[in-house]
């Protein structure tokens, strides 16, 4: 018997929306504006390598990387979604040192959206999976134009975060509070469906971490105690080097996730507003954690657009245990 009860992005927002009856509809129609982007951009992502899009521009971003053409193409895709649609009062991109004010020309909404286009872009040429994350927040300044207080605004006030994981096949997932749900996109209908009711992590989790190893010569000596623990637990490892990959399998195996600090990047590599903050809204609504290593991502309050944060995301009893190895000097009291 064919299943004709198929649950779609829209059908699914829309069930949520109805929960709120104060909704106006503005979230609804922000993520239903995403998926459309998320659509165009995996259409370009699945046919790299056919066409012109595989390889640099001329161009480096904010942090000094080099912008790859999907990088700009998948940016330029979510601003012309998003900019006209009077929803949003404003964006913020990894792409973009600014604030991305609405033209005058469009009218402005409820809502500031930050977002990383195309996050592991240099796994581009290589058919690594890569991915898109956003993070939502309601507006929370005067007047109909926001600003920067809009983007800076601490995590656990996000109204709705998630990732799109353009990869075997190209998945949407996102929460909105009300727990983590995963659709998947069907090419022959062009429809996001829902294929991961509820996601939570694994309890027990698998036995996996997740961190590029290379690094160890510069990292704390917490740090390195806690991947010596690991090794001794029998983990396995895992790292793609795609944050959205490595997460989306955290996500759906458990395990833990690791971007540490150390003595080059004192601060991490990842960006809060865009890549930490949104995972750790997701991580958190499917039962699990996300952390500095000392804190919670979440209530890092922002001082800047782009800074970044260590990151440890995953299982929680993981999250606890690294946050224990870090604590101390090493020898934690008792995993
Ligand atoms: P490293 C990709 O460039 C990225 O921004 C994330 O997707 C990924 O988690 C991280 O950097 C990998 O960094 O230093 O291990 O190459």
């Amino acid at each position: 018997m064919l299943d004709t009860h198929i649950v779609t992005l829209s059908r699914h927002v829309i069930e949520q929306e109805r929960r709120h009856p104060e909704a106006t509809g503005q979230f609804t129609n922000i993520l239903f504006d995403l998926a459309l982007a998320a659509k165009v951009i995996a259409r370009e992502v699945n046919k790299a390598g056919i066409v012109d899009v595989i390889g640099r521009t001329d161009q480096v971003n904010v942090h000094g990387e080099t912008v790859q053409k999907l990088d700009e193409y998948a940016d330029l895709v979510i601003l012309n979604a998003m900019d006209h649609t009077g929803n949003l009062c404003c964006m913020a991109s990894e792409e973009h040192e600014e604030v991305i004010a609405i033209p005058e020309r469009f009218p402005t909404g409820d809502y500031a959206l930050m977002y990383d286009p195309l996050d592991g872009s240099s796994n581009i040429d290589v058919n690594v999976s890569i991915g898109t994350i956003f993070s939502i927040h309601r507006k929370v300044s005067e007047g109909p134009r926001g600003g920067l207080d809009d983007c800076l605004q601490v995590g656990r006030r996000q109204i709705a975060a998630g990732y799109v994981v353009y990869g075997s096949s190209t998945m949407l997932v996102y929460t909105s509070g009300a727990g983590v749900h995963g659709f998947t996109l069907d090419p022959s209908i062009g429809e996001f469906v829902l294929s991961h009711p509820k996601v939570t992590l694994p309890d027990p989790p698998n036995r996996i971490y997740s961190v590029n190893e290379a690094y160890a010569p510069q990292w704390s000596e917490g740090q390195r105690a806690l991947v010596e623990h690991l090794k001794s637990e029998a983990y396995t490892g895992r790292y793609i080097g795609s944050l959205v990959s490595d997460f989306h399998r955290t996500l759906l195996r458990g395990g833990l996730f690791m971007y540490p600090a150390d003595t080059r990047k004192p601060q991490g590599k990842l960006r809060l507003l865009y890549e930490a903050a949104p995972l750790a809204f997701v991580a958190e609504q499917a039962g699990g954690r996300a952390s500095t290593g000392s804190m919670d991502i979440m209530d890092i309050e922002p001082t800047s657009l782009h800074q970044s944060t260590p990151l440890y995301m995953g299982s929680r009893e993981m999250v606890d245990l690294a946050e224990r190895f870090l604590a101390a000097d090493g020898t934690p009291s008792g995993p």
